[in-house]
């Protein structure tokens, strides 16, 4: 358990506590909003703009080691899915199933942003053979949840490398959502069955099956329409987005998803992937970053 160390200052309104499953968790509460980070997986699952909850977590999320949290905001790192060649595992990469370190905490008064750091290890080069250092920023604030993840190669390799913050959000009921803002992009169709494609989106997306398209050379804004509430994902350094639900079997299929949760979310997740996969030069760097308003 990484938790700062005792002469470790945070502002007011942030502490490290322990959060469910026993895992360490940085709790924030300041005017503008409340929210909440595991060190595990550097994995947000709160952020309450004037105490309204954007993001979506599973009633039957698991937090123990070497497990995802269903919901808030996995960091999909080195690969996501199954990676560029098909066969990396474990699913979306390591990221979010390690443990990051708490570097710190700012505040304005206003928003505050946590500052979390992963680098390689024995055990992560033994599933990709890289040495890197991933910087991650979460800025929470009363209009605006900003997620800055900065990737550095300190080898002396350069490597490729795929990335995501796949992130659930709460919505009212699936049936009647729709995202807009992605219209004219090319994707991939991704559900089991489904012809692959590529794919160019001729309208709004809605939802009455399982959904699963992984959009290619697009830095779209997406926006996220639930009746009359409307969540805005714009991004820097990112040109994939992905759209995901699971509806029905999908979600019965997976034990850390209740069998009615499907109608409640979707993900749209900002990436870097399969053709927009990036390769790093030794000592460059590269930030991909979601702002998520309301
Ligand atoms: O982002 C969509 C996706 O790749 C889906 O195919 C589904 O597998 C989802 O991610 C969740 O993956 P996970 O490994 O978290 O169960």
């Amino acid at each position: 358990m990484t938790v700062p160390s005792s002469d470790q200052t945070l502002p007011d309104g942030v502490w490290v506590t322990t959060g469910r499953g026993g895992l360490p968790v940085v709790r924030v509460d300041v005017p503008a909003c409340t929210g909440e980070v595991y060190l595990h997986g550097a994995h947000v699952t709160s952020w309450r703009p004037l105490g309204a909850e954007v993001l979506w977590v599973s009633e039957a999320a698991v937090y123990q080691p070497g497990k995802a949290i269903r919901g808030g905001v996995p960091i999909c790192f080195p690969w996501f899915a199954d990676g560029p060649g098909g066969t990396s595992t474990p699913a979306h990469g390591f990221a979010r199933t390690t443990e990051w370190g708490l570097v710190g905490a700012t505040t304005d008064g206003q928003w505050v942003e946590v500052i979390l750091a992963l680098s390689d290890s024995p055990a992560t080069r033994e599933l990709w053979p890289h040495s890197f250092t991933c910087d991650y920023r979460v800025r929470m604030g009363e209009n605006e949840l900003a997620l800055l993840l900065t990737v550095t190669n300190t080898g002396d390799e350069p490597f490729l490398y795929e990335e995501a913050l796949h992130t659930y959000f709460g919505v009212t009921d699936i049936r009647s959502t729709q995202v807009d803002g992605l219209v004219g992009a090319s994707y991939l169709d991704m559900v089991p069955g489904a012809d692959r494609g590529p794919h160019v989106l001729d309208g709004p997306i809605t939802f009455a099956g399982e959904v699963d398209r992984t959009f290619q050379g697009t830095g779209a804004t997406a926006v996220i329409r639930d009746g009359d509430r409307a969540v805005t994902i714009a991004r820097d350094g990112s040109d994939s987005a992905i759209v995901w639900n699971p509806w029905i079997d999908k979600a019965a299929a997976m034990g850390d998803f209740g069998d009615d949760e499907w109608s409640g979310m979707v993900c749209v997740e900002t990436a870097n992937a399969k053709a927009d996969a990036l390769t790093l030069e030794p000592g460059a760097q590269h930030t991909m970053t979601a702002y998520i308003s309301v």
